[in-house]
């Protein structure tokens, strides 16, 4: 089968933040799992739209060169509107095509995916396995059967109880395929040196913050430590200069930390890297061998300037800790980088303007800030509901099955306090104050 995975382009992107048009170009890590997969058995090919800046009519042109049977998108939630508009020009340029969605956005609202009738199939979860055992199937027309998180259009859903079991490790697959894509073309300014990859050393995250998605959608999994280091040996034949680490929480584990900052030193490989890490899982005798491994940059979830913030959103930690650990790493000589939460529900403007100043303060090589929103299924979404703070019941639902196109999603935010015009304010304000992805960028270019 000739399988083509798209990554889709950020036109019709509905933006919680400012910066979204100053990203860097980071690789679909999802996709080149899911090829180097799928390659066993089929000739896959992924349309990167997002780096190349495509538009959704140039999809057509695209299917009628490669021609393929399947073609699977990957979806995050202000996406979803460029989503369907990729899915409903497939089926116009080639009815037969099979199409499937992936990616975080898909598990929450299956029905209402499937309200649109040219979504064939959805995968929830990691989506080696079931993707590439839907192709099989497909390959061999075959038309009745089940398999574990794939959901089909017009038929019974299936059971989510092996969503996180063990076969979904992601060290039971192969390295993601970084042939699959330009792999010279990525890059983040964050990084000393491009090309630039991503990379996960993990999947999830143990702690419970309320607004956060990631407990909700993975369970939390740690890969061999031998495997994060031969990956890494082979990013850097291949002449990559840096990596992101995407995990949630590289440094939760020290131990594991060491080891695998130990064999980096010990096998001579020397790339650049920067992580994620939570203000309370970093120990001071990490730092040194970080560095000498090659880390360049720790970003940090900090989120609020706000203790009573703070605990709202179940952080577990205080603006005290936040302050002692920047100070620590900085010390070290690592570069430190954060992202900030802005207008939380019970948030009034003196506390936005707050956080921001606390921003400034911590002089951080690089800040983020972006507005909060409720991701279905987390904390405080539900808390939201319940506190009749959205003007639906479930909004994302509603959303999923009809998202508004061109629209913010402003009416969907989780604070019902600002209205649109307060929120850019902020963002306004946030962003000219202190060192952003927008500065990076032009510093990098002079
Ligand atoms: C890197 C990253 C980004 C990068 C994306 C760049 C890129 N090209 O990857 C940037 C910085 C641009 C970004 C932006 C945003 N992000 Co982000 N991001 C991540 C992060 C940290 C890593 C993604 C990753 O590489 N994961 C590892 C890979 C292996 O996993 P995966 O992508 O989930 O893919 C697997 C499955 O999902 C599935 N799959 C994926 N696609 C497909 C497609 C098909 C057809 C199939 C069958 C299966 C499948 O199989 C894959 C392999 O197992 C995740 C958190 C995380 N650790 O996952 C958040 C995350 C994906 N982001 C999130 C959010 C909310 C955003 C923003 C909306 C934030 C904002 N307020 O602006 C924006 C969205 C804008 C956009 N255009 O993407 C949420 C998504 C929540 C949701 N339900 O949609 C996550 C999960 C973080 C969180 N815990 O809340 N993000
Ligand atoms: S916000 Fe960070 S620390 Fe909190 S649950 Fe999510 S990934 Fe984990």
């Amino acid at each position: 089968m000739r399988i083509l995975l798209i990554n889709p382009p950020e036109l019709n992107e509905i933006k919680a933040t400012k910066s979204a048009d100053a990203r860097n170009n980071l690789v679909p890590l999802g996709l080149l799992y899911l090829a180097s997969h799928l390659k066993a058995n089929h000739d896959v090919n992924i349309l990167d739209m997002a780096l190349f800046k495509q538009s959704t009519n140039e999809l057509p042109g695209v299917i009628d060169s490669y021609k393929p049977n399947i073609i699977g998108i990957t979806s995050v939630i202000t996406l979803w509107g460029a989503v369907l508009d990729l899915i409903h020009t497939a089926k116009q340029s080639a009815p037969d095509v099979v199409t499937v969605i992936g990616g975080p956005n898909v598990s929450k609202y299956p029905a209402e995916t499937l309200s649109h009738k040219d979504v064939d199939y959805i995968i929830v979860g990691s989506g080696q396995k079931p993707m590439l055992e839907l192709c099989d199937r497909l390959e061999k027309h075959e038309r009745n059967f089940q398999i574990e998180n794939c959901y089909a259009q017009e038929r019974e859903y299936h059971s989510l109880a092996t969503i996180n079991s063990k076969e979904y490790y992601i060290d039971n697959f192969p390295f993601p395929d970084r042939f699959a894509t330009p792999y010279d073309h990525y890059n983040a300014s964050i990084s000393p040196e491009n090309p630039t990859t991503s990379m996960i050393t993990s999947m999830g995250c143990p702690y419970k913050c309320a607004y956060c998605s990631s407990r909700v959608d993975q369970a939390f999994q740690l890969r061999k430590e031998t495997l994060v280091v031969d990956e890494m040996a082979e990013i850097e034949q291949i002449g990559i200069k840096s990596i992101l680490f995407q995990d949630e929480l590289f440094t939760m584990k020290p131990n594991r930390v060491n080891n695998i900052c130990e064999d980096i030193i010990h096998r001579g490989i020397r790339l650049n890297w920067s992580v994620k890490s939570r203000i309370d899982s970093i120990r001071p005798e990490m730092l040194d061998i970080m560095q000498q491994a090659g880390c360049s940059n720790i970003h940090f979830g900090i989120e609020s300037g706000n203790d009573s913030t703070l605990r709202r959103m179940k952080k577990g930690y205080d603006i005290d800790k936040i302050k002692k650990t920047i100070k620590m790493v900085k010390a070290s000589g690592l570069q430190c980088s954060g992202n900030f939460m802005l207008a939380y529900p019970g948030e009034e403007e003196k506390d936005v303007l707050n956080t921001i100043q606390f921003a400034v303060t911590l002089n951080l090589n690089m800040t983020h800030f972006g507005i909060t929103f409720a991701i279905p299924g987390t904390e405080l979404f539900y808390e939201g509901v319940k506190a009749g703070r959205h003007s639906r019941n479930d909004p994302w639902s509603e959303f999923t099955r009809n998202p508004d196109k061109g629209e913010d999603l402003f009416k969907i935010y989780a604070s019902n306090t600002f209205n649109s015009d307060q929120l850019n304010k902020f963002l306004d304000i946030a962003f000219s104050k202190n060192r952003t992805l927008f500065d990076l960028n032009e510093e990098k270019q002079a």
